[in-house]
């Protein structure tokens, strides 16, 4: 019975379990996870470029992002240090409608950030509806410690794939690591198949 669960000392309801990956456990809290300082970064200075890989660069303003078709997505976020959180609510422009204007037959990205923050992805993960370039979290400005003016979502990999203060990405024919795929994580990073190192 319910009751008897609570009554034992259960306070909030069990999260459904087929919805946290393994080893990971739900946090109602949203953490902060930077390997450095939080930049600066004013949303009228900011733009998004990408390049290489034979690809003339393209470069979007804020002003032409904005302009571009917003979704709102509620989704399942994990961590690497194992916390996730449920039902997360952005706004932000899919990253289809961006590389739909890029003439490439690049088979990799890295996302690069202000700061020098770097993480690589496959092209196949950053398009079909599975990534996302957003600006609010929670229907408010996305704040500057979560990654605003724009951070990656990426939801389907582990969180450290979703790039905070995300000013690009380099399109490679060849995979290389980013910051912490080089530093011994997964370069993939599935949290169902639990890919938290190299090697797992
Ligand atoms: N630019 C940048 N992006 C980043 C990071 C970072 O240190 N720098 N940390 C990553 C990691 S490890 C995680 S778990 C998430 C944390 O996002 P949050 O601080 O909004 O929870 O951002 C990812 N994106
Ligand atoms: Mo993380």
């Amino acid at each position: 019975m319910a009751f008897t669960r609570n009554f034992h000392g259960k306070r909030r309801a069990e999260a459904d379990p087929a919805r946290v990956p393994p080893g990971q456990y739900v946090t109602p809290g949203f953490p902060v996870l930077s390997a450095g300082p939080t930049p600066k970064v004013v949303a009228g200075d900011w733009t998004f470029t990408v390049r290489g890989a034979a690809t003339s660069p393209v470069t979007w303003t804020w002003e032409a992002m904005r302009a571009l078709p917003a979704e709102s997505i509620t989704v399942d976020i994990h961590c690497v240090t194992k916390w996730s959180k449920l039902d997360t609510s952005w706004t932000g422009v899919s990253l289809d409608i961006l590389l739909d204007s890029v003439e490439t037959r690049a088979g990799y990205a890295v996302a690069f950030s202000e700061g020098g923050y770097t993480t690589n992805l496959p092209m196949a993960d950053l398009t079909g509806g599975k990534a996302w370039l957003v600006h609010e979290f929670g229907g408010a400005p996305l704040e500057p410690e979560h990654g605003g003016p724009v951070r990656l979502l990426v939801p389907h990999l582990y969180f450290w794939k979703s790039a905070k203060w995300v000013r690009g990405l380099e399109l490679r024919e060849q995979n290389e690591p980013g910051f912490w795929e080089r530093y011994g994580y997964h370069d993939y990073g599935d949290p169902w198949r639990e890919q938290r190192y190299a090697g797992d």
